[in-house]
């Protein structure tokens, strides 16, 4: 549901980072806005509150460039994960373009990844929305960890369905650029099929 603007040119996407708390969503868009600091800054806003009532995220722009002739802003957003939190999480799926699930690779943490999952499903269904309809990414991340679960376990656990993956050791950087051009290379061509359907 990106936000064009056929007047400007200018067309809107939103990624939102989901999964499990502290399984390196904010990690990811750190990483991302350290990278892109010395060409065209973009600020990394963080929105903290302790209740559930207000948001809770962090929000990262970032301007790709031109695509289909329109210059695209990316729009990148992280849920708090902690079960507590789902009001937020609920709020900032709206208008969702594409997803990245950032798994954590840590074994106490395969239930809470499972949990999040279902839980990113259940909260697209109250919107009419499939999982299976938009973009998504999995990301396994803290493969750094001596004692992390093998990739094979995780797919096990989330990918029937065969989504693209990446690994990641976000908290070094490895994975997350290449997490990134996945979703956005996704959401273009998402965005390719929707221009198609409006000429036919
Ligand atoms: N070992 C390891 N730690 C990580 C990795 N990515 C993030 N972390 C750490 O995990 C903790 C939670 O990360 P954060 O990005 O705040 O998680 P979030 O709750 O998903 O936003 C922090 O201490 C990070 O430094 C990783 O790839 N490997
Ligand atoms: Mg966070």
């Amino acid at each position: 549901m990106a936000f064009l603007n056929c007047a400007t040119r200018e067309i809107d996407c939103k990624i939102v980072y989901y999964g499990p708390g502290f399984s390196g969503k904010t990690t990811n868009l750190e990483v991302l806005h350290a990278r892109q600091a010395t060409r065209r800054p973009g600020q990394l806003t963080r929105l903290a509150t302790t209740g559930d009532q207000t948001l809770y995220f962090d929000l990262l722009p970032l301007d790709l460039g031109e695509v289909l002739g329109y210059r695209t802003r990316f729009h990148l957003y992280t849920v708090p994960g902690q079960p507590r939190y789902n009001a937020s999480r609920k709020i900032i799926l709206q208008g969702v373009d594409g997803i990245v699930f950032v798994a954590d690779s840590h074994p106490a943490q395969l239930f809470w990844n499972r949990v999040s999952f279902e839980n990113l499903r259940a909260n697209l269904a109250l919107t009419c929305r499939r999982l299976e309809s938009i973009p998504l990414v999995l990301q396994y991340n803290k493969r750094d960890l001596p004692g992390a679960v093998s990739v094979g376990q995780l797919e096990q656990l989330l990918n029937t369905p065969g989504w693209p993956t990446r690994t990641a050791s976000a908290v070094s950087g490895a994975g997350v650029v290449e997490t990134l051009k996945t979703i956005v290379t996704a959401v273009v061509m998402e965005l390719g099929e929707t221009e198609k359907e409006i000429v036919r």
